[in-house]
């Protein structure tokens, strides 16, 4: 389904009048609000291809209905996206998944739709049907060389896929791990994982980057080979500068703090970016600031001072992600939600007072610390953030856009209503 411009600009002359009241009280209550309006514009989220179909649980799922069928298809459903809100212009591939036969065709759709690539991510956390061995216990840390050597050579694979389509960044979660006590000797696991990684190291091209995601648990119940930033972050110092740690904020036990780890990273210099998500228990992968919109604004917060104080671009220099899965919604509408989300806490990350809150830092001061940050974060800047994809050629209001021009009825007449999508 192609997106008229024509129907963007007639939902933004419905809305005009009264998003310019809006947009005349906000902006006149922040000194340097076209800056702001620039950085919110640059800003880009990458869309990975496996959250475009309805994901499940382990109980069952419930299939939506017009999911794209093919890498084709999944760019088109990025492109939808990236025309009603001009904040969605970069897709991540998973590999099988997404396997690329034809470069030129997928890229000449991605650079129709104004889209590039981002991340390339392998997948040795299940096994395909024309698998030699299996990953049940494990792949780049398993304790037999030749299940090792398949799976470096995936990724090894999976870095190759991603040269095709312009990639810049291998992303690698290992699910590798024990569900019981003693099951395996947790230093010679590492080790392995360490010596698999760099032999993938060596073959990533001399632009790339290599991303270490990491989770606390999942699939494996008892421990995860990388389980915390710091084991992300140990491999990443040993295997050199183009490895990094990245963050998906659903990843953690519940209530860590990860703005400081954020922090931390950012002061390192070994932060790669962020799969953003929300959740209220474990890995939810729920809807974007749809649970704690606080947190979301907290790790902004040190996002923002991080990249300022080491002069990087905010929109270029790390990687912006979502990665999550949706059960009940329809998934293009979600992500639309979920990409306001991730600007409207960027925004407001913006507009905090600095030098008031070093000062109040300096002071020992919790107190006045507190009125800065949420001075800021209760500060509606929605008005702001619509007004900046309104001057990009994006609809005022994504989801009310989305639904008025029957996307979705749309996708199901063109591809039929028993559709899957790859992915999990
Ligand atoms: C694992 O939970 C994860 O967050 C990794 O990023 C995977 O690549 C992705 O989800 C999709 O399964
Ligand atoms: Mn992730």
């Amino acid at each position: 389904m192609q997106i008229e411009k024509s129907f963007i600009s007639a939902h933004n002359d419905l809305n005009l009048s009264a998003h310019q009241r809006r947009f005349e009280f906000a902006s006149s209550q922040i000194a340097n609000f076209d800056s702001i309006l620039k950085k919110i514009a640059a800003f880009q989220i990458t869309i990975p291809s496996w959250a475009l179909g309805t994901g499940g649980t382990r109980f069952g799922r419930f299939a939506g209905a017009g999911e794209p069928r093919t890498l084709l298809e999944k760019i088109e459903d990025v492109g939808i996206l990236h025309a009603i809100n001009r904040a969605s212009g970069s897709i991540s591939l998973h590999f099988p998944w997404d396997s690329v036969d034809d470069s030129q065709a997928i890229r000449t759709k991605a650079s129709l739709l104004d889209l590039r690539f981002d991340a390339v991510n392998s997948n040795t956390f299940q096994d395909q049907a024309s698998q030699q061995l299996s990953y049940k216990f494990g792949s780049l840390s398993h304790v037999d060389k030749s299940v090792r050597r398949q799976a470096i050579e995936h990724n090894i694979e999976t870095i190759r896929q991603g040269e095709l389509v312009g990639s810049k960044a291998l992303s690698l979660w290992l699910s590798d791990g024990s569900c019981f006590p003693g099951q395996v000797d947790f230093r010679r696991s590492f080790e392995r994982a360490l010596e698999s990684m760099q032999q993938i190291y060596l073959a990533l091209p001399a632009d790339w980057k290599m991303f270490i995601e990491y989770k606390a648990f999942e699939p494996n119940t008892y421990s995860t080979t990388i389980a915390d930033w710091g084991y992300s972050h140990l491999l990443a110092s040993k295997l050199g500068k183009k490895a990094l740690t990245l963050v998906d904020l659903g990843h953690h036990l519940s209530s860590a703090n990860i703005e400081q780890i954020v922090a931390i990273l950012m002061m390192e210099g070994k932060l790669a970016g962020f799969h953003f998500n929300d959740s209220k228990y474990a890995d939810d992968d729920l809807t974007v600031g749809s649970i704690n919109p606080y947190q979301l604004f907290l790790v902004f917060c040190e996002l923002v001072r991080g990249m300022d104080e080491q002069k990087m671009d905010h929109a270029q220099d790390l990687a912006w992600m979502i990665d999550a899965s949706h059960n009940v919604k329809d998934p293009l509408e979600d992500l639309l939600q979920s990409v306001e989300a991730i600007q409207i806490a960027y925004a407001q990350a913006l507009l905090v007072d600095s030098a008031a809150l070093a000062q109040a830092q300096e002071a020992s001061d919790p107190v006045a610390a507190q009125e800065v940050l949420q001075a800021a974060f209760r500060t509606d800047v929605r008005p702001l953030v619509a007004e900046a994809r309104r001057r990009a050629g994006g609809a005022l209001h994504p989801v009310a856009c989305f639904r008025s021009m029957e996307v979705r009825a749309n996708l199901i007449a063109e591809r039929g209503s028993l559709t899957r999508s790859t992915g999990l």
